[in-house]
């Protein structure tokens, strides 16, 4: 979000979210404060699953490399996109998605008004300079009344926000390091993607960026574990 620094130190108190759209907010800065944490967790799944980079259904290669836990994984081959239970390069089920990760991403849907959110996905994508994601919505997931929550650690990216039609009028915003994105409602199937990533190095993950997307891929939204 184009906070200016002021906004960021002098603005809303942790865990007051900013309204982006209808059903989309924002939580400026929420993991900054555990983000070792966050990155700890990460590394254990990696430890599993490590970065790997798939192939559009147009066989072009992402630009941003990928692992996953929890349940399902989000995988992309010449057959299209799909949750799968399997890691394709391991032929093994997915790294269990660390208790502390589940309980964090609930924690931020709450704090966004879906106290439901029981998350059996999460996909980890890592971008270095040049790396981007095109416009795309998030439609693989069966139940689309449960939200979206993205986790952005390490360098700020810029992320570009459409709305329902591929040809709707593009937004662009700053994702810090810590933000939290929780979207759902009207416009949980907006066309979205990021620029470019710039080069700079952050203090924690040096060249990269982290972002954190948990889903509920196959569980109905509304019935809580
Ligand atoms: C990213 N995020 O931040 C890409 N999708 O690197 C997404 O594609 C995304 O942030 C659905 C909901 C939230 C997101
Ligand atoms: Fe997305």
């Amino acid at each position: 979000m184009a906070l200016a620094d002021s906004d960021r130190l002098f603005g809303p108190a942790d865990d007051v979210p900013i309204a982006l759209d209808a059903g989309a907010w924002l939580l400026p800065g929420w993991a900054a404060g555990q983000a070792q944490r966050w990155v700890g967790c990460v590394q254990e799944v990696l430890a599993q699953a490590p970065w790997r980079t798939m192939r559009t259904p147009g066989g072009l290669p992402m630009s941003v490399a990928m692992s996953h836990c929890g349940r399902w994984g989000w995988v992309s081959d010449a057959s299209g996109y799909a949750y799968s239970a399997t890691d394709p390069h391991s032929g093994r089920p997915w790294p269990a998605m660390p208790e502390w990760l589940w309980e964090q991403a609930r924690a931020a849907a709450t704090v966004a008004g879906y106290p439901h959110f029981a998350p059996d996905s999460c996909l980890i994508n890592r971008y270095v300079a040049g790396a981007k994601m095109s416009l795309h919505r998030d439609a693989d997931e069966s139940d689309t009344r449960a939200p979206i929550v993205s986790i952005s650690l390490g360098l700020a990216a810029t992320f570009l926000w459409g709305g329902l039609e591929r040809s709707d009028r593009v937004r662009r915003m700053q994702l810090e390091h810590g933000d939290v994105l929780v979207w759902g409602g009207a416009t949980r199937l907006a066309y979205h993607g990021i620029s470019p990533l710039k080069d700079a190095v952050h203090p924690l993950l040096g060249s990269e960026r982290w972002n954190l997307t948990f889903r509920m891929a196959k569980a109905p939204y509304g019935c809580s574990p």
